[in-house]
């Protein structure tokens, strides 16, 4: 994915001229803007690697912008330049209290431009590397269990806040550690990557998969009611029923999942939620496995 630059400049003129600047560097895409208030919604829906930010704009100064963009989510540690022009050098403290990671004064010397812009763009690739590690499971790309008991929480404020339904279903593979006697450790390994993979497809776009721990996954079912969710899990059980899994010699791998689903609750927790799933999850295994239980 390329690095996205974001500008926010009232003049047309700088915002052109800072995006020729900023194409001349490879993989990034620059998103310009003249109001800061658009462009603190485009932030708050897609938080940018770098950002250029001028001090003098009529609608709202850079220091206030770049208060309230220190406040978004994943915007706290965005790199932020601030740009003046010369005689705007006073505004320098103003700008780093504010939370800017840098500083330029126009005419920005091109050079130096360009090379502060490939350090703070270093820098984002180990970040988002990090990032990546911390939140997402190795083996199967799926949000790990810490990421997915954020995004749930979230999730329950959120449904909360909006009185819309939120469901939880939790799933777990049949007999896993019969794959993993029976085809080995390295075929069961593919077992979880090929779910992982396949979950997304069996899914709504809205819907949030997870990792929870050795063959135990979950998924988030924003705005989805009890028989809506019911109906979801039931697709993505058949799904993966019907995976042509093999093993590395080709031979066909059988996998089942058993799922438990419940419902959000007038004041319920997310942890309560996820608990009542797992009660679920228990009774579909104790009722035969490969089944949804709610
Ligand atoms: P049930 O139908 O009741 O869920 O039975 P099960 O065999 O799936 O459940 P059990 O909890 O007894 O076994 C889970 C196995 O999953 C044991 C563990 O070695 C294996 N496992 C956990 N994580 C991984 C992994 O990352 N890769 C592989 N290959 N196996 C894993
Ligand atoms: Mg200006
Ligand atoms: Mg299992
Ligand atoms: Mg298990």
């Amino acid at each position: 994915m390329p690095f996205r630059i974001m500008i926010v400049d009232d003049s047309a003129t700088n915002r052109l001229r800072l995006a020729a600047l900023v194409a001349r560097v490879a993989e990034t895409v620059s998103v310009t803007h003249a109001s800061p208030t658009l462009a603190l919604e485009d932030a708050a829906a897609q938080p940018p690697d770098v950002l250029f930010v001028d001090y003098l704009m009529p609608e709202m100064d850079g220091v206030a912008f770049l208060r309230a963009f220190r406040q978004l989510p994943r915007c706290q540690t965005v790199p932020a330049v601030m740009i003046t022009a010369l005689e705007q050098r006073s505004a320098l403290y103003e700008a780093l209290e504010a939370g800017a990671s840098d500083f330029l004064t126009k005419p920005a010397d091109e050079v130096e431009l360009l090379a502060r812009l490939r350090n703070m763009l270093k820098l984002r690739a180990i970040e988002r590397e990090l990032y990546e590690l911390a939140h997402f499971d190795a083996l199967t790309g799926l949000a790990n269990r810490r990421h997915f008991l954020a995004c749930l929480d979230e999730a329950v404020e959120r449904a909360r806040e909006e009185r819309t339904p939120l469901s939880l279903a939790v799933f777990d593979v049949d007999h896993f550690k019969r794959i993993n006697d029976g085809f080995g450790h390295p075929a069961g390994d593919r077992v979880l990557h090929g779910l992982g993979t396949a979950c997304g497809g069996l899914l709504r776009q809205t819907d949030l998969v997870g990792r929870l721990g050795g063959e135990e996954f979950a998924a988030l079912l924003p705005a989805a009611g009890l028989t809506q969710a019911v109906q979801l899990s039931e697709a993505l059980r058949q799904g993966i029923a019907g995976l042509a899994l093999q093993d590395e010699e080709g031979r066909p791998i059988p996998v089942t999942i058993s799922l438990g689903v419940a419902t959000l609750g007038l004041a319920e927790s997310g942890e309560s939620l996820l608990r009542r799933a797992d009660q679920a999850l228990y009774a579909a295994k104790r009722g035969g496995r490969n089944q949804v239980r709610m």
